[in-house]
């Protein structure tokens, strides 16, 4: 009788994230307080003993083929978010990966804000330091996967994403020290509260271009301070009374994005003290500030999601919402009163449904753990 020769099998869940609060701070080194989420890509990573990585997406039904030897961006954004990563892990250790087919079914859907981008980056990521036994760190992959989205995908993000994606844990926020890349955790209690993001469906395509433009001018106006405040690393870190000094010396909007995010550094402080003390209609109401400072300051809203924001308003039982994520469409996240979401989501529904003839995709989503990581034989 043949005996049938085992493989490693490595099955990996990498989730998306919500932000609660502190939204294009990651880049300007200051406090943001993201979570993972119970939605999940899932990748199975299996060697092929070929020179071939071979993926396919069930639930796009289409894959694709990267020679090991010639591994380089496709106009397929998609791809890029593997092909990117596996680029940078065989720069960091040279020669040590070989061919494997990768299998994936998500929960996750593209493009609506909670980063299915870097659930996909961290988890081939995490997959590949299993398959080949790379003994690559936490640290070490969530670099990697913020570089592949700079060089492959051309978004210059910061560092939450892929952090929250990778150091997730069950009922907790992260509040991340961007500029330190350290975080303590704070339990989620969100009392009678669920959290309920609502999809707009829109992404406008303006979304790279222009965040990578908010990050550049927030790089203009910190050199400005510099010029005379050296001291100052990083915007978030500059006071409010040091930026007004400037209010004549800078353009309108650069002054503008750095009030936003000086201000927006100060309101996850208050968030993460309120969320301990469990003072949750502060932090709604400090949700619904960080909104206005998105949509008057940074100017990263867009029509859909403020009108998402406006009629959460009009409902006694949410107690906060907000955009999330890098705007220009994507969702706003609300936190709701567990016995009327059902109504809220309704309601908002057909309101939206009547302004923009768009069906909105509401989820309410669970707090879950970041990136796990099994191996099997079969
Ligand atoms: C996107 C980016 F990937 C993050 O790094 C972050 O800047 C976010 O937009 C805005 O807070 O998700």
């Amino acid at each position: 009788m043949k005996s049938k020769t085992l493989r490693k099998t490595i099955e990996v869940n990498s989730p998306g994230r919500i932000n609660l609060i502190g939204e294009h701070i990651d880049y300007n080194g200051g406090l943001v307080l993201p979570a993972a989420i119970n939605l999940r890509i899932r990748l199975s990573l299996k060697k092929n003993y070929t020179d071939t990585i071979s993926v396919w997406s069930e639930d796009y039904k289409k894959g694709f083929k990267l020679n090991l030897k010639s591994i380089a961006p496709s106009n397929q954004q998609w791809e890029n978010y593997i092909a990117g990563v596996l680029f940078l892990i065989d720069k960091v250790v040279p020669n040590k990966l070989e061919g494997f087919d990768c299998f994936i079914t998500s929960k996750l859907p593209m493009g609506s804000g909670i980063s299915s981008s870097a659930a996909l980056e961290c988890g081939i990521a995490k997959g590949v330091n299993a398959l080949f036994n790379l003994d690559l760190s936490d640290e070490e992959l969530i670099g990697i996967a913020q570089q592949a989205e700079h060089s492959f995908v051309g978004t210059n993000c910061g560092v939450m994403d892929q952090y929250a994606v990778i150091k997730g844990v069950e009922n907790g926020f992260l509040l991340l020290n961007c500029n330190e890349h350290r975080h303590t955790i704070i339990p989620s209690n969100l009392g009678a509260h669920k959290i309920v993001l609502l999809n707009t469906n829109v992404s406008h395509n303006l979304s790279t271009s222009e965040y990578n433009l908010r990050r550049k001018e927030c790089n203009l106006a910190l050199k400005k301070i510099q010029e005379v405040y050296p001291e100052y690393l990083f915007l978030a870190d500059v006071p409010k009374s040091v930026l007004l000094k400037f209010k004549t010396k800078m353009a309108v909007h650069l002054f503008k994005r750095a009030t936003y995010v000086i201000e927006e550094n100060h309101r996850v402080k208050k968030a993460a003290k309120a969320l301990k003390k469990e003072a949750l209609r502060n932090l709604g109401n400090l949700m619904y500030e960080s909104h206005k400072g998105l949509k008057e300051l940074y100017e990263v809203s867009c029509a859909e999601l403020d009108f998402l924001v406006d009629f959460s308003k009009t409902s006694e039982n949410v107690i906060g919402s907000r955009m999330m994520g890098g705007g220009f469409g994507g969702c706003t996240i609300n936190l709701v009163h567990k016995d009327y979401a059902s109504e809220f989501i309704n309601t908002a529904s057909k309101a939206y449904k009547q302004e923009f003839n768009i069906e909105l995709t509401p989820t309410i989503v669970k707090i879950g753990n970041g990136v796990t990581v099994h191996e099997y034989e079969n």
